[in-house]
């Protein structure tokens, strides 16, 4: 039996990976702040069930800005594989937080890589890096060897992070991989995340209980795939015989405009009649062109999103009626 270490095991992407893992028999051990909010609802039905939790699934807590409370657990879960996606992961507040979102992030991931360098046992680490990295990039779609450009605290952090995860591979040989992630949304998504944020209100106004939708930028445009994908391909990227780095993406880009009509379509509504923007929620600089080309893992991976925008926009809108 494998065993897989997960940092941010209460997030979306943490969730998914728990059940994935579970399904194809690890032991998985999640990370838990224990300043965070008790909000682990994600994960409730695996607590729930007496066959699962304390048997395959243990939780630890461990802090990233707290580096003995992580050295302890690592020391004693000795995990096979690390799947790293704690953060600070929203990029409008990182303008608000850039310090804590640099220390989480940037530092967090050199913390644990430290650690990692310092084990007795050989493990794997996956570091959830992200298409913000590349901010307003020079080219579009971008590959794994697009230059980085990133426009916000949050891309800097990660790029930071993603570019220390390529130095301890080279310089000490260590089995580290980044999965340049684009955005990947799920009926669990965060409330503040667009997809999740218009889904919700759509429902919300089609069952009486909101007035009306105040967004940022609605022709923003981004590459959106299915969290459930991507945990998959988090998984592949290690098990493959040499560490590297893949870009994790569909290829293909909507805009905000696009999900509102899936979103109110679904409920039968017209999305103009209840939107409104609001600077307050546009950034003070917008990452543009964040299309990827994830040529590279369907090549040595074998991955591909196989869900559809329009089936998760839907999906995600009925799961709030
Ligand atoms: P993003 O996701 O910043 O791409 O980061 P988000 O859903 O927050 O924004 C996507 C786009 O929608 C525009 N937008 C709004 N966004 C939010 N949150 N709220 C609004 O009201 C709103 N109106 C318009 C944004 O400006 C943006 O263009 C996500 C996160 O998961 C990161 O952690 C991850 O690294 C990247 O995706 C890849």
């Amino acid at each position: 039996m494998k065993r897989a270490l997960i940092t941010g095991v209460t997030g979306q992407d943490g969730s998914y990976l728990t059940e994935f893992l579970l399904g194809k028999d690890y032991e998985v051990h999640g990370v838990v702040r224990r300043t965070s909010s008790l909000d682990r609802s994600r994960l409730k039905h695996l607590f729930s069930n007496p066959a699962v939790y304390g048997r395959q699934l243990f939780l630890h807590y461990a802090d990233l800005d707290d580096p003995t409370t992580l050295r302890r657990v690592l020391f004693k879960v000795k995990p096979d594989e690390i799947y790293h996606l704690a953060g600070q992961s929203h990029v409008g507040l990182s303008f608000e937080i850039p310090e804590s979102t640099c220390d989480l992030t940037a530092m967090g991931t050199l913390r644990l890589l430290e650690m990692i360098r310092d084990l007795p046992q050989p493990t794997r680490l996956f570091h959830a890096a992200s298409s913000e990295i590349f901010g307003r990039p020079s080219e579009s779609p971008q590959t794994e060897l697009t230059p980085m450009l990133p426009v916000n605290p949050y891309g800097c952090a990660k790029a930071f992070a993603a570019q220390m995860v390529v130095v301890y591979r080279t310089a000490f040989g260590l089995f580290t991989c980044n999965g340049i992630m684009y955005n990947h949304e799920s009926p669990r998504r965060g409330e503040n995340f667009v997809t999740r944020k218009i889904c919700r209100a759509a429902a919300a106004i089609k069952q009486g209980r909101l007035k009306e939708l105040v967004l940022g930028d609605i022709d923003a445009a981004r590459d959106w795939g299915d969290a459930r994908d991507f945990v998959r391909g988090m998984w592949m990227i290690l098990q493959q015989p040499h560490a590297d780095d893949y870009i994790l993406a569909t290829g293909q880009a909507h805009t905000v405009r696009d999900i509102l009509d899936l979103a109110f379509g679904t409920v039968g509504l017209k999305w103009s009649d209840w939107v409104r923007q609001d600077p307050r929620f546009m950034r003070p600089s917008e990452s543009a062109h964040l299309i990827g080309n994830p040529g590279k893992a369907f090549a040595k991976l074998g991955w591909r999103a196989e869900h559809r925008f329009e089936d998760l926009i839907r999906e995600m809108t009925l799961a709030e009626m």
